[in-house]
This record gives C-alpha cells, sequence and structure tokens, in this order.
C-alpha cells in the first residue's frame, strides 16, 4: 500500500526533483505540497511547486501556500534568500493553475486532525510553517507517524561553516521539531552528499523520454553548473547533490540511507554556530536520542530509484482523465481543471471524519 506524505517545499531545483518523485512514485500517496520561503521569495516558490505538478500532468495534487518569512530571524539572506544555485524561476511553462486557498498552516492542522493517523511529513525547506502548526494545535502530533526532514549538517554547513541552510534558515522553528517528540529521520548533507547525481545520468534521465525526465535533466545540470562554480563536491566535479529527492526516496525506501538513532538539538543562540545541528553521537548530554540521523548513502539505488520513478508518466486513474501512462507531453497528460481546491484531491475531507485503519 502507498506510504501517504504531505511534502513541505520551498520549491527551487531539488524540491522539485523531489515533488516529482514523490507524485510519480507508485508506493506514495502524495496528499499535498504545502511551501515555505526559502530557496527563493514565497511568490516564486508556489509559483515553481505549481509548475512542477502542471508540468507533470498532476495539476490536481493541491498546493498549499504557507509562512513567507522566518520565525524570529530579520537577516536580509533570510528573508530574502540567495538563489545562486536554484535561479528564482524554474525552466518550465508558468503555470495556469492556482494555490489552494487558505493558509497552509491551517490545512496541515485540519488535514492531520482528520487523518486516520497514517500521513508521513516530509518537510524539504525551512521548518518555519511546521513549527508553527504544532504551535498552534499540538494535537495534529499524535496524528503525525514520522517526520523525515531534509536538513541538517554534521561535517560541513553549506550556508555557514557550522550549518545547513535549511535550519540555518529558521533555526527556532527547527529547534521546535526536532524536540517535538515524535519520530524522527534527519536527511542531512552528510547523506545527501555522499549520494551525487552526475551529469552523464542527468542526460540519462533526459533520455528517458517524460515530462519528469526532462525537467530533472534540466534542474539537475542546472545545480552541477551552480555547485562547480560555487561549492564544487570534493574531488568530484561535474555532480551535485539533490538533497530534497533524497529524503523522498528515504521513504520510499530507508534503506537508501544509513542512520544513527541520536540526540540532536539545533544551535539558536552561538556567535558563530546559528543554525547548527547539535549531534550527540556519544550521548554526552545525556539526553534521550531524538533522530535517526543519516550519515551516509546509497548512491547507485539513489540514481537508479530515480531513473525507475521519473521514467512514469502522471497515472490515468488519480488525473481522472483515462488517459493511460506513457503520455508523450506534459500538455497531452494534463486535464481540463480550473484552479485546484484541495477538494479534488486524495486528501481526507477537513469536513470527513476518518474512520479508515
Ligand atoms: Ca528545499
Amino acid at each position: 500500500m502507498a506510504t501517504k506524505i504531505i511534502l513541505d517545499v520551498d520549491t527551487g531545483t531539488d524540491d522539485a526533483v523531489a515533488l516529482m518523485t514523490a507524485a510519480l512514485s507508485p508506493d506514495i500517496e502524495l496528499v499535498g505540497a504545502t511551501v515555505v520561503n526559502g530557496n527563493t521569495v514565497l511568490d516564486s516558490c508556489v509559483e515553481n511547486t505549481l509548475r512542477v505538478f502542471e508540468w507533470i500532468g498532476m495539476p490536481e495534487v493541491p498546493v498549499h501556500r504557507g509562512m513567507s518569512r522566518p520565525l524570529a530571524r530579520v537577516q536580509p539572506t533570510q528573508l530574502n534568500p540567495a538563489t545562486r544555485i536554484h535561479g528564482d524561476r524554474l525552466d518550465l511553462p508558468e503555470a495556469t493553475i492556482k494555490a489552494a486557498p487558505g493558509h497552509a498552516v491551517d490545512w496541515l492542522i485540519d488535514t492531520y486532525l482528520a487523518s486516520a493517523g497514517d500521513i508521513r511529513l516530509v518537510p524539504v525547506g525551512p521548518l518555519t510553517k511546521i513549527a508553527t502548526a504544532i504551535v498552534k494545535e499540538p494535537r495534529i502530533l499524535e496524528y503525525i507517524p514520522e517526520i523525515v526532514i531534509m536538513g541538517g549538517a554534521h561535517d560541513h554547513g553549506n550556508s555557514t561553516a557550522s550549518a545547513e541552510f535549511n535550519i540555518w534558515l529558521d533555526p527556532e522553528a527547527a529547534r521546535i521539531v526536532v524536540n517535538c517528540g515524535r519520530p524522527i529521520r534527519m536527511v542531512p548533507l552528510d547523506a545527501t552528499h555522499r549520494a551525487l547525481v552526475s551529469g552523464e545520468q542527468a542526460e540519462g534521465l533526459r533520455a528517458l523520454g517524460t515530462p519528469a525526465g526532462e525537467a530533472a535533466a534540466r534542474f539537475v545540470l542546472k545545480r552541477i553548473e551552480g555547485y562547480d562554480a560555487t561549492q564544487p563536491m570534493p574531488h568530484r566535479g561535474g555532480a551535485a547533490p539533490v538533497h530534497d529527492a533524497l529524503a523522498v526516496c528515504a521513504v520510499i525506501d530507508p534503506t537508501v540511507i544509513t542512520t544513527e538513532f541520536i540526540p540532536v538539538d539545533v544551535e539558536t543562540g552561538g556567535e558563530l554556530s546559528v543554525g547548527r545541528t547539535v549531534c550527540d553521537f556519544r550521548f554526552r548530554s545525556r539526553r534521550p536520542a531524538n533522530v535517526h540521523f543519516a550519515m551516509d548513502a546509497d548512491e547507485p539505488k539513489f540514481n537508479a530509484m530515480l531513473r525507475d520513478i521519473l521514467g512514469r508518466t502522471a497515472p490515468a486513474a488519480r488525473s481522472g482523465t483515462g488517459q493511460v501512462p506513457g503520455a508523450s507531453s506534459p500538455r497531452s497528460s494534463r486535464p481540463v481543471m480550473g484552479a485546484v481546491d484541495g477538494a479534488d484531491s486524495a486528501s481526507p475531507s477537513p469536513l470527513q471524519s476518518s474512520s479508515a485503519e
């Protein structure tokens, strides 16, 4: 049975690959996407998310607009983040579909409270909205079976020497989430940098001949260009991590990463280390373990999963058009629909009581 997830994104290039992977995997039921400020400003993150779903012929997946700034941080780079790796808008046609009405925080709360406790939460951007939902309605916690976070770093940061971008952008929010008491798996840079995608592998995705394969090739090649220019992978040019997609793949197949169950907290007050995920591998804090922290990943398996999943097209059953997989272009597989309003999605209505399972 497919695993239900909500994917929380700040859509730049790796979020885009993660969205396509989640939407097209037969092992995942994507209940919806919620969007947060991060890789670029919120408006662009929302537009990019809509572009991705429309491009792959799945405009029915609801997209919910969330937080536009961190909880407490006011540095200009945190309010309007750098886009040198991702660019601002994705290289896909402008979206004709719209985000769902209402705020993503309220949708998250309503969706979880109406659920059977079977929707995994997969945040792959700053944790602003997840923290806000937890603080606004703590009862949602008992409905969240697991949180799989792309974020954090032990060995090296990317926003600073200490901190990874998603955690650094809103460390107060991240601290609330990692200490929320629910099962957490964390996919940090230590893991994502162990599962790179090369230019050759990106061309292999393009050769799949599917909308998702074409888009993923564009985005990965853009990432490689950005990484080679600004932060080349040690001893290995011409390849880049695709962080967020690894988190989605870890939901599908947990063996694509290797985790250690340890106490993890987030630095919010350090002079040099704000946003650092403090990993207590030797239990010196005497705190109980709270996070399954990934220190390694299986690169061949990750690339094989991307090839398998991104070679697929939108399932006809979900689009409601009766079209079979194999449509040659995203336009031909796009159902005739206007604004997406959540009621069309696979998500349970907040007004329905859920008795499943
Ligand atoms: Ca992201």
